[in-house]
């Protein structure tokens, strides 16, 4: 559960009050919350929305760890609805950190007047389907219950932080979190011997920042990834200015690209190039900022083959260049999966970190981590002593968020159950056996902000189309929904993403159904279908 990723969980907030009654209940109060709230009450609806935690921002409240930050350019990760807001907001830094993103989700839910709405501190542990009066009514853990027609799942993707199951956690006698519970009063690593479980994209960030102020840092790695230098810098005046006057252009070349980022594919083969001029381009994209290296690139590097390989070599040999010890930059050059299978990492002085001599890489897939001890970790091979033990195990993805909320549809049947061997969700948002919920949260992908404006603007519309026609409810029918299901396997096995073992396939959960947990299509490929949907009267859906 996911108060057990820290030592000290926040208390919650402890009243009961009666049952009160919304159009929508919207559980999460991030970035897809808060824009789900800002819409749907623009449309008339009733709305309230269920934080666990005590502030607004999601992903950007609870990761609090140091180095966490944006691997999209800032500006075109903020919220495009108001010209108002884009215009007034001033992003710091090309790549933002925590700190600015919580202010800005802050700023938005002040300026948008969207705090009455949102109950902080309340933790849903459940939600049932009242089928006599197709509603929701959602149960907090203090008792509180209410009730919504709607209940729109924003809780992220990547919110159920994940723990290996390693004996021995609660016997040890130093300090120890998981990066999505940092406390916000932060953790004491000044002078101490800290150890870190994990280099996916968090340990990643967090490790150059902690290696600044500890004493000794001990880096457990499992598998070594692909990491891209970052290359963040701050804003100047400018490029502010260039900013807010070329938003309309950033967004619809978002609107474009697949992910929703602003990075646009080559459409020339790396293979049909000389390797000069291919060489030229790989040195080009690796000078520059951010996620081009990966999305900007020839297009076959994207699909398994040649050039995939012949990048992925690049990639490996700059590892080697920036590692003084050979046999240590062995151990972090990537070999066990292909170029762009995981998610891309950005780094900013990641692999130099190695070079120090009080950084100690320990290899545990060589040699497993086999439990906690009082002192620190036991590996098959050594005990390591620590003072502070941090989790970058990553998260139970899309499926795991949706879990804790014990979802009751239908004859009392739960998501969870029926999500056993993977997500059944039409299009991503929408269950048979599940009338009036969107799973919102599991069909955002890519540029976050950028895909789930869309996405909730048609959820909203949608119900817009139940009100105007005097329906009580929309389910999705299970024609509708096996048929995608068939379609996210069968397409999702050609994609990249599905190639590794990482959380895209839930293959980093033990026991987790291995299936592809978001829609194969791409971003405009998803606008369009949800559009075609709408246009052919909610194709798919069962209206009553
Ligand atoms: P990730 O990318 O899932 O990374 C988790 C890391 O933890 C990864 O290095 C794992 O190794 C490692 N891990 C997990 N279980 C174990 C065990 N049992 N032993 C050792 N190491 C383990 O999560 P992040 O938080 O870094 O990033 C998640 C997303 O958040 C990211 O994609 C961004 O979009 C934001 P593995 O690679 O599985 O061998």
């Amino acid at each position: 559960m996911v108060d057990s990723l820290q030592q000290t969980p926040a208390a919650g907030a402890g009243h009961a009050e009666d049952v009160e009654r919304f159009d929508a209940i919207i559980i999460g109060a991030g970035v897809t919350g808060l824009y789900s709230l800002y819409r749907m009450r623009e449309l008339g609806f009733s709305v309230r929305a269920f934080e666990h935690g005590s502030g607004v921002g999601g992903t950007w409240f609870w990761n609090r760890y140091p180095g966490c930050r944006f691997d999209s350019e800032s500006y075109t990760y903020g919220y495009s609805f108001s010209e108002e807001l884009l215009q007034e907001w001033d992003w710091k830094e090309h790549y933002s950190g925590q700190p600015e993103n919580e202010r800005y989700l802050n700023y938005v839910a002040d300026k948008f007047d969207l705090r009455r709405h949102i109950q902080l501190n309340s933790h849903v542990v459940s939600c049932v389907f009242d089928e006599d009066e197709s509603c929701w009514e959602i149960h907090l853990e203090d008792g509180q219950r209410a009730r919504g027609q709607y209940l729109i799942t924003s809780v992220g993707i990547l919110s159920a932080g994940f723990i290996p199951d390693f004996e021995g956690i609660d016997s040890f006698k130093g300090k120890w979190c998981h990066t999505v519970r940092w406390p916000k009063e932060g953790m004491d690593l000044a002078g101490k011997r800290v150890g870190v479980i994990g280099t996916g994209a968090t340990g990643v960030q967090l490790i150059p920042e902690i290696v600044k102020e500890v004493a000794h840092l001990t880096v457990f790695q499992r598998t070594a990834n692909f990491c891209a230098p970052l290359r963040n810098s701050p804003i100047d005046d400018d490029e502010q200015r260039e900013i807010k006057a070329s938003y309309p252009e950033i967004f619809k070349k978002c609107m474009k690209t697949a992910g929703s980022f602003v990075h646009e594919f080559d459409p020339r083969s790396a293979m049909e190039v000389s390797p000069e001029e291919r060489l030229e381009q790989y040195e080009r994209l690796w000078d520059n900022p951010g996620f081009g290296k990966w999305l900007s690139n020839f297009h076959d590097i994207m699909v398994p083959g040649e050039a995939n390989e012949d990048y992925a070599e690049f990639f490996r040999n700059k590892i080697r260049e920036r590692v003084n010890d050979p046999v240590i930059a062995e151990m972090l050059v990537p070999k066990d999966h292909m170029f762009g299978s995981k998610r891309l990492p950005c780094e900013s002085g990641y692999y130099e970190v190695y070079n120090r001599d009080n950084v100690l890489l320990v290899d545990v897939r060589e040699a497993p981590i086999e439990r906690i001890t009082p002192k620190g970790v036991k590996t098959r091979d050594a005990e390591y002593e620590l003072d502070v033990i941090i989790f970058a195990t990553g998260f139970d993805a899309v499926t795991g968020s949706l879990n804790l909320l014990d979802i009751h549809g239908e004859g009392g049947h739960t998501l969870k159950d029926k999500y056993a061997g993977g997500p059944r969700a039409y299009m991503g948002i929408a269950s048979a056996g599940f009338p009036n919920l969107f799973t919102i949260n599991a069909a955002s992908v890519g540029n976050f902000v950028r895909s789930a404006e869309p996405l909730v603007d048609w959820v909203s519309e949608a119900m817009c189309y139940v009100r105007d026609n005097n329906f009580t409810r929309i389910t999705a029918t299970l024609e509708a929904e096996n048929a995608w299901v068939d379609h996210v396997n069968k397409d999702g096995a050609k994609i990249l993403r599905t190639q590794a073992n990482s959380w895209f396939v839930g293959a980093n959960i033990p026991g987790k159904a291995r299936v592809l947990l978001t829609n194969p299509d791409t971003a405009p490929a998803m606008r369009a279908k949800r559009a075609e949907v709408a246009a052919n009267g909610y194709e798919g859906f069962l209206l009553q």
